[in-house]
């Protein structure tokens, strides 16, 4: 029934013939097995149908987390269209623009911000506005409700569309990633063998389902190896501790380590039936992962991916897992160190270029900038600077693109300096990513404001704060009389990163 659709094919088959066995638990104690999650996705695609969805018609969502969201993303590709997931925290100002350069057929929020997002899809063109909530409720669920399961998947190719996921781009202006079914199912089944994924595995899933990490590698993974999730609303480190007992896998960004590793009860005993835990979405300390390694025994594998690939490298499952490092190339996924058009032996550091089945497919609606990004011989150059040393580990030293990231969620300066400046009475701005004990990164901005305006860290806040997610918000506002710049006119963001460096953390 779905054979003819790469990627909904893909997911289901290995948990064809087992309908019966355990796709996820919920916090509230409800059981979801495979062949329940699959009729409910085949209902999703059915109402979408009758809400006009074609083939190759978007779907964005912006819904708090819950089971559904997952038979609805399955349901949008089961459907032939672009599943376009939206982080929960964007302000109707942000989702403005993504449903604005999108156009989607159909956008999904929750019923709490229905009122506010009307006018924003209304605006946009967008042809149904549907609800959904965290607790399964709501007007798409209601519609999914009265449909049939079994409908037949819409015939999709390898090189179909199957997801766009906004990606921050450095001149402010968001981009769309976008993702065929070959790049989806490439990654999930290279990553499903390589950290040896069973049908036995029970997975613990505390990250949000709108990126990359929890919405393709958590749960493809899961699809791929047909195995099961503990499936949670948000990160609690309590919760996480407590499914330890009988879950296998943890995939997590560096917060959760770092959170997990306050808990007084992380000890070898709570961990003893897990048998791999993931890190990724941002550097991991070499002194979180040795600090696991002494409460718990377990080394944490760290990996390597970026929204316009999915992942690109990782430690091993057998064999030395380096911390520091993010491992080797993932099978069929090649990596080099650039010097502009010159390639740099091991050892050296330079520009990382990443090419394989996984690496997308471009930017949706901007050619100029796939170009600019995606090579014609197919290698993306990724922002992050790096090398490869003698044994064939890659390390990731920086990045060439001013990017913050905080607690897993990228940050772009340039969006926030932009609003800052705006504002009036500011002269400009910079905005930083400083070390931070909790979220690896913490955001400021250094401000330069006109000597006879009234500005304060309350006013600048008051000014962006309804526009902006709270996430990139500035935790702290410095006002300074000029910010340094080199011979060039440049701002110095790494002086201003060394002023300002106990900012979060106390020496
Ligand atoms: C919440 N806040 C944050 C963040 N999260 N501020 C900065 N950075 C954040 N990440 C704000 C909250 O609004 C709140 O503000 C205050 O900080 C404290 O919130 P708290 O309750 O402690 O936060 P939380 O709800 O527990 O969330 C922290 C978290 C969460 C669990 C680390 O941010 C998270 O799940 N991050 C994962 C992101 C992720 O999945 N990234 C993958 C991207 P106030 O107190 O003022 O209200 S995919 C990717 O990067 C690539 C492809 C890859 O390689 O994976
Ligand atoms: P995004 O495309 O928004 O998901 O972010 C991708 C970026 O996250 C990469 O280009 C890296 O800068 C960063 N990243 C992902 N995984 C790691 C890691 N293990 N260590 C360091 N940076 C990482």
């Amino acid at each position: 029934m779905y054979e003819s659709n790469y990627l909904a094919g893909n997911l289901r088959a290995s948990s064809q013939g087992r309908d019966q066995a355990l796709f996820a638990k919920t916090q509230d104690g409800r059981t979801l097995s495979y062949g329940e999650f699959f009729k409910g996705a085949e209902t999703y695609a059915a109402a979408l149908m009758s809400k006009g969805v074609l083939p190759g018609d978007r779907v964005a969502v912006q819904v708090d987390k819950s089971i559904e969201v997952l038979q609805l993303y399955v349901g949008t590709i089961i459907a032939g269209g672009i599943f376009l997931p939206l982080n929960t925290a964007y302000t109707p100002a942000e989702i403005e623009y993504f449903l604005g350069d999108a156009s989607p057929r159909v956008f999904v929020c929750s019923s709490k911000n229905k009122e506010a997002l009307l006018p924003v899809a209304k605006k946009c063109g967008v042809a149904a506005l549907e609800t959904m909530d965290g607790d399964g409720s709501g007007s798409l669920p209601d519609l999914a409700a009265t449909q049939m399961a079994g409908v037949k998947a819409v015939p999709r190719a390898k090189d179909d569309l199957a997801a766009i996921l906004y990606t921050s781009g450095t001149t402010g202006r968001s981009k769309g990633a976008m993702l065929s079914h070959g790049n989806l199912w490439s990654n999930a089944a290279t990553l499903r063998d390589y950290w040896h994924f069973t049908s036995e595995d029970r997975l613990i899933h505390a990250l949000p389902i709108f990126h990359t990490h929890g919405l393709f590698v958590a749960t493809n993974v899961t699809f791929a190896a047909g195995s099961a999730l503990d499936f949670m609303a948000k990160f609690d480190a309590d919760d996480v501790l407590k499914a330890m007992a009988n879950a296998t896998v943890l995939m997590g960004v560096p917060t959760f380590y770092v959170r997990l590793l306050k808990h007084e009860k992380l000890d070898k005993e709570h961990t003893k039936n897990m048998r791999l835990f993931v890190s990724g979405s941002a550097p991991l300390l070499s002194e979180t992962h040795d600090l696991w390694k002494e409460k718990t025994g377990h080394a944490i594998l760290e990996r390597y991916g970026m929204t316009e690939t999915n992942m690109n490298t990782s430690n091993p499952y057998d064999g030395e897992r380096r911390a520091g490092t993010v491992g080797f190339p993932l099978p069929g996924v090649e990596v080099r160190i650039m010097d502009g058009e010159t390639e740099l032996p091991r050892g050296e550091i330079g520009s990382i270029e990443v090419r394989g089945p996984n690496v997308f497919q471009g930017y949706w609606q901007m050619p100029e900038k796939t170009k600019e990004e995606l090579r014609e011989d197919g290698f993306l150059i990724t922002g992050d600077l790096g090398m490869i040393d003698d044994r064939g580990y890659v390390s990731i030293i920086g990045r060439s693109k001013d990017l913050i990231i905080s607690g897993g969620y990228n940050v772009y300066p340039k969006e926030i300096e932009l609003m800052i400046d705006d504002i009036d009475g500011v002269v400009e701005s910079a905005v930083i990513g400083l070390p931070h004990p909790d979220f690896g990164e913490g955001v400021c901005a250094v401000i330069v404001k006109d000597p006879h305006a009234d500005l304060s860290d309350k006013t600048i806040m008051d000014a962006i704060s309804t526009d902006l997610a709270k996430y990139k918000q500035p935790k702290k506002v410095f006002f300074v009389d000029e910010l340094p710049r080199n011979t060039m006119g440049k701002v110095q963001k790494k002086s201003l990163r060394d002023d300002y460096s106990d900012t979060f953390i106390a020496t």
